[in-house]
């Protein structure tokens, strides 16, 4: 029935696209392969040292198309009001029609691939089949590292009988005409007009989280833009984490993060089981698992080191596509944040000549490696586990240089939404648009919520009101906290080791707190931090609550909610009066 329907769609599609060849894709090593040949030939690939970067590659994209075009971006969705202020929305009849007319004979000279997917691992009953059909070679190759791609999927398609429609042409590449088009009605994606992961491998944000986000409400689960890691406590026991951060904030090294000498020596231990999506349902035992849709990490490049995130060196060191890395002379790659020294010539992600000094960087800030999860040193076992891993707490984190403490708990699962519903962040360079710009991104899930974001927030009260005391505990991190020099005051990386023991504690019901208008912090006891070279102003002004800047916060807040009218749920509302309250 389901194989039926996709063979029909796919003639459909070919009838309109006018592919000059079909390939249906089975995920095979030669498959594989010839596809890496033919984007070496045809000049979209270029091949690494084979010692250094065995069967990796460099691929440079068109220099308009280097990141995720969230103004181009839509939830075509019957009613506008169901789409919510946060997203784009098209009416999806009339965008449709437009998107006919770009299709029709954009495939001519070009080959069809018909990509199957699995969306989470094999034989997980959470796990879902998306079929993409594309005509980027580039596409393909990056599918293939991202998800668990062909004949595999296939025989899942057979055993569900539904799968998820993406569409995707690279049309001309044209920024005026590029459409990243979401149809929840329907579960189908049509993106036209990029090549760039999170617009063009639709399993990726797309599926995962704006659609999965949808059907999640539907069917009571939730797709979340969060890492998630497991921590091994010196008695053996495992704690398992997600944390949502937006693109580019650091989530990928937490996911990877390597605990200082001393906690190794005491027996920690930190293992990743993903670093971008989590797809979260209760499991039999009234707690909440999440499994990692993905099978590969779309990392960020520059600031990626041996030094920051070894893990993700050793992941990314063989069977990896580059995309917008500099090409040393010979054929490895940097980036910005790879070594101290630059190289003394290379080539730059534009491909023109560039030497230390250069006043554009090597490597564009948004530059990504494509690895597969399983390479990554610190992959946990259970990564894979059909059921997922069983969380115990929720971390919030965004980016800001002030106002923002280290660390603190929610009071309840109420105040953790709010939390999360009112994060803010300084923005990345993950999506176009100026850098550093302060944004509200609630959950992370600003750009991939798939529909009302103050309906998304009442899934998340009521998946708590089901789950009751056995939901995950919940804290708000700010990594990114700078003093009055501008300077970071938190060392970050392996040192946030003391922040995750601290949260690891407190959900083990000890660790101590003291609590503060915002949420329960640690004690200065509970988080150790000599030996860390802060001074005692240093270290109040870490965890500092100026009550005149949270004011401001709170009013701010309370404009920021005003947008979502009455689909804003009242115990949001109401955290904010509270928290006003405790400020005053
Ligand atoms: O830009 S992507 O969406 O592909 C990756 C990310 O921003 O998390
Ligand atoms: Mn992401």
């Amino acid at each position: 029935m389901s194989s039926i329907e996709l063979e029909h769609w796919v003639d459909d599609v070919a009838r309109l696209t006018s592919p000059d060849r079909i390939q249906w894709c089975d995920g095979s090593a030669a498959e594989s392969d010839a596809l890496n040949r033919l984007l070496v030939e045809n000049g979209t690939f270029t091949p690494l040292d084979p010692q250094r970067h065995p069967n990796s590659f460099l691929a440079r994209s068109a220099i308009n198309d280097v990141s995720r075009t969230e103004g181009q971006t839509y939830i075509c969705c019957s009613r506008p009001e169901d789409a919510g202020p946060t997203n784009n929305w098209k009416n999806p009849q009339e965008i449709q029609h437009t998107l006919r007319g770009l299709f029709r004979g954009c495939m001519r000279g070009r080959t069809m691939y018909v990509v199957p997917y699995l969306m989470g691992p094999p034989n997980s009953p959470h796990t879902r089949v998306g079929v993409e059909l594309t005509d980027s070679p580039y596409v393909v190759a990056n599918m293939r590292i991202m998800t668990r791609m062909g004949q595999i999927a296939l025989d899942e398609l057979s055993r569900q009988g539904h799968f998820v429609k993406g569409l995707h042409s690279i049309g001309l590449l044209d920024p005026q005409e590029r459409y990243i088009c979401h149809f929840p009605e329907e579960d189908s994606i049509i993106s036209f007009g990029s090549n760039y992961g999170g617009n063009a491998l639709l399993g990726k944000k797309c599926l995962a989280l704006r659609l999965a986000s949808a059907i999640g409400r539907r069917e009571g689960w939730m797709a979340e833009h969060m890492l998630i890691l497991g921590i091994t406590d010196p008695q053996g026991r495992k704690t398992y984490i997600t944390a949502a951060f937006p693109s580019a904030c650091g989530k990928t090294n937490l996911a990877m993060l390597i605990p200082p000498p001393e906690y190794q020596a005491a027996g920690w231990k930190v293992e990743t089981i993903g670093d971008d999506i989590a797809w979260l349902r209760f499991g039999p035992d009234g707690r909440l698992y999440a499994i990692n849709p993905e099978a590969g990490f779309f990392g960020v490049a520059p600031g990626t080191s041996p030094l920051t995130n070894p893990n993700a060196m050793a992941a990314c060191r063989s069977n990896t596509i580059f995309t917008n890395v500099a090409l040393c002379p010979d054929n490895t790659v940097w980036w910005e944040g790879l070594t101290q020294e630059p190289p003394a010539e290379c080539i730059d992600w534009m491909g023109n000549s560039w030497k230390p000094g250069s006043t554009t960087p090597a490597a564009h800030p948004n530059s990504r490696f494509t690895a597969p999860a399983s390479q990554c040193p610190c992959i946990s076992p259970d990564w894979e586990r059909p059921e997922g891993v069983p969380i115990s707490a929720i971390i919030f984190g965004g980016r800001r240089a002030s106002v923002m403490p280290l660390v603190h708990q929610a009071f309840s699962w109420q105040h953790g939404t709010f939390l999360g519903a009112t994060m803010t962040s300084e923005k990345t360079a993950a999506a176009t648009g100026p850098v550093g710009v302060l944004r509200h991104d609630p959950m992370a899930m600003l750009p991939f919520c798939g529909y009302h974001m103050g309906d998304y927030w009442q899934h998340w009260l009521d998946m708590g009101a089901r789950g009751g005391d056995l939901m995950p505990r919940i804290f708000h991190v700010n990594w990114f906290r700078k003093d009055a020099q501008g300077r970071y005051l938190w060392p970050g990386f392996s040192d946030n080791m003391h922040v995750l023991k601290w949260i690891v504690e407190r959900c083990q019901g000890t660790g101590a707190a003291v609590t503060t208008p915002l949420g329960d912090m640690p004690t200065a006891e509970a988080l150790n931090l000599e030996g860390f070279g802060l001074s005692p102003e240093q270290q109040a002004e870490l965890f500092k609550v100026d009550r005149d800047e949270w004011r401001l916060e709170v009013h701010e807040r309370e404009k920021f909610f005003r947008q979502f009218g009455d689909r804003l749920p009242a115990g949001l509302r109401a955290e904010n009066e509270a928290l006003r309250q405790r400020l005053s």
